[in-house]
């Protein structure tokens, strides 16, 4: 009987946890950086089907010391990026980090990376909620990206 209890608690607690799993992450990559730098951008699409907004706590990563989201803006035609405070999935929207907008920066590359390697990243919720994530290593340089955007950056 105690027994019963115990697992019925424990049912509990794990079902809010369920109901909020509505983030998934897409189309992640990440830009092969030149052989010298310790920094690398990296691109996704998380998406939210839930009915809340979803906020994210951050990323995690074996790959980088220091992983954070970064916004970009244009100043009188230089691109200046900032880390992003706040990184907000909107309720049945995503959040698109693109080359040449928003990205994630891996910061302190702990391992050169090359081409086809997959960044194991963990997205955490403020709510707890870890996504996994596989990102390839792609290099740009030779690749199809002719959105224009890509020489600005310099990562
Ligand atoms: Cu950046």
């Amino acid at each position: 009987m105690k027994l019963k209890i115990v697992m019925l608690s424990a049912l509990m607690l794990i079902i809010p946890t369920l109901a909020s799993a509505e983030i998934s992450v897409e189309e992640a990559w990440v830009r092969l950086p030149p052989p010298v730098a310790d920094t690398a951008a990296g691109y996704m699409v998380i998406r939210n089907s839930g009915d809340q907004d979803v906020e994210i706590q951050g990323v995690k990563t074996d790959a980088a010391k220091q992983p954070e989201f970064h916004s970009m803006s244009d100043h009188d035609g230089m691109m200046h990026m900032m880390k992003m405070e706040k990184v907000i999935v909107p309720a049945h929207g995503e959040i698109r980090f693109a080359a040449g907008g928003n990205h994630l920066m891996l910061i302190g590359l702990t391992s050169e990376l090359k081409t086809g390697d997959h960044v194991m990243m963990t997205i955490e919720t403020v709510d707890g909620e870890n996504i996994m994530v596989h990102a390839e290593v792609r290099d740009m340089r030779e690749g199809m990206d002719n959105s224009g955007h890509g020489e600005h950056h310099g990562h």
